[in-house]
């Protein structure tokens, strides 16, 4: 039991208990921490949130929206620091470490006093499971963190790593209180803003990549509808960065999660043209496309 545990080895003599998630934390590490944070509280305890690194720009526009100051999270982390580790098992966070709440697989598990990693839809889900579990009273702040957090870390409900049997649960919470969910499903697909101008939309998810004598840049975006989505101003604007910069390819990734379509487009400098393909499936960059143009590059 992840409270008791906790609460039994937090030592009376007043050492800071910092909760932190993993370096560049996305909703899901914030959510789990102010979670912690809410429930250790009911239990007398007070830790400070101290996360590093970048927040990227949709968890924090979405926790903005949710009520809450991302930048207020995230501070260096105080002397002699007790340190709870929520979405992550390791950390190069000053400290000593006591405990840990994690949902990333792991091979060998960290040598941490209290440690508890399992599969769940979020790390803020098993902070909440395991509060209920000790007898904690849930309330609507913490209903509505656990769900989004939920939502936004499994691609609203539709990545493998979402766990079914949390359907009850978010039928239940959401109907007791109200909770919009489809509004929760927009945020969980991060879908880009696509009032943005087409230079930024260009540049959203940048990677850049070098194969053999071959510099590739990419990005990607995510839409709701094609009519909303400005896709030739987009590829304009990819067109042009390409020509201007270094790269040899410019590969524009355009992702319509709801109707589960990518669009693949591949501009080449050299012989200024885009090739274009659409697959029925959400492809993924790392796993699928580069490897893919990769193997491609190689054989030329
Ligand atoms: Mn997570």
């Amino acid at each position: 039991m992840l409270f008791s545990e906790i609460l039994a080895i937090l030592n009376p003599s007043g050492n800071p208990v910092v909760l932190t998630g993993h370096l560049h934390p996305d909703y899901d590490s914030a959510a789990a921490c102010l979670l912690m944070q809410h429930f250790l509280r009911k239990c007398g305890v007070d830790a400070q949130i101290c996360l590093y690194g970048e927040m990227d720009a949709h968890s924090a526009s979405v926790l903005q929206k949710h009520g809450y100051d991302p930048s207020a999270l995230f501070a260096p982390v105080p002397e002699k620091a007790l340190l709870i580790l929520c979405d992550c098992h390791t950390t190069t966070q000053p400290g000593k470490v006591i405990a840990c709440a994690d949902h990333h697989p792991v091979i060998d598990a960290p040598d941490i006093p209290v440690y508890l990693n399992r599969s769940a839809s979020s790390a803020g889900r098993i902070v909440y499971q395991e509060a209920v579990a000790f007898g904690l009273k849930t309330d609507r702040e913490a209903d509505f963190l656990a769900l989004a957090s939920v939502y936004m870390d499994t691609r609203a409900c539709g990545s493998t790593k979402f766990q079914a049997t949390d359907k009850p649960w978010i039928a239940e919470t959401a109907a007791r209180w109200g909770f919009d969910l489809s509004s929760l499903a927009r945020d969980g697909l991060c879908l880009t803003d696509m009032t943005l101008p087409g230079e930024l939309l260009a540049q959203n998810d940048f990677r850049a990549y070098t194969f053999g004598k071959y510099r590739v840049a990419s990005s990607s975006v995510q839409a709701e509808t094609e009519e909303e989505t400005p896709v030739q101003d987009i590829l304009d604007c990819c067109r042009t960065a390409c020509i201007s910069g270094t790269y040899d390819f410019w590969l524009f990734l355009c992702y319509f999660p709801l109707e589960k379509i990518t669009d693949v487009y591949l501009f080449e400098k050299e012989t200024d043209a885009w090739n274009h393909t659409r697959h029925a499936e959400i492809l993924s960059r790392g796993n699928n496309i580069i490897p893919a143009l990769q193997r491609m590059l190689q054989a030329r």
